[in-house]
């Protein structure tokens, strides 16, 4: 939790940094996961981030509000959803970051609501297996 403080709060304190810059406050995706997501963020305030791909392949952070009835969801399930494009399992966007590889891009999310978040990068492999299925899925709260 500590972490997420820390991240935070470089946010806040220094919104407009070079987007050359990664330092804290970044979001890192790389092949195949992400780093540095926050648990949390406040709900109905958007929240500023450069998110970084370290890694050798497009990558995307796209946010997604759970339907209610698929708050306590697991990854398996997400995975499963994202897979057949089930729409019922969510509910709204809250906002996306797209780089390529070696690119430090800003960004920004805005939760609407009170309540648990799914992310998920949509990008293939060469062998078309969507990263999601490979770790670039995950969740957070909006709270
Ligand atoms: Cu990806």
């Amino acid at each position: 939790m500590a972490t997420v403080t820390v991240s935070l709060l470089a946010v806040v304190i220094a919104p407009s940094a070079s987007a050359s810059h990664t330092g804290l406050g970044a979001v890192r995706a790389f092949d195949y996961g992400f780093e540095g997501v926050p648990a949390e963020i406040e709900a109905s305030h958007r929240f500023d981030f450069k998110f970084a791909n370290v890694g050798a392949e497009f990558h995307e952070f796209v946010l997604l509000e759970l339907a209610p009835e698929h708050q306590d969801a697991t990854v398996e399930e997400a995975i499963a959803a994202a897979d057949s494009n089930d729409l019922s399992f969510i509910s709204g966007f809250a906002g996306a970051a797209f780089a390529a590889p070696g690119e430090v891009a800003k960004a920004a999310l805005r939760p609407d609501d009170v309540g648990r978040y799914v992310y998920f990068c949509f990008f293939q492999t060469a062998d078309d297996v969507p990263h999601y299925q490979l770790g670039m899925v995950g969740f957070l709260d909006a709270t």
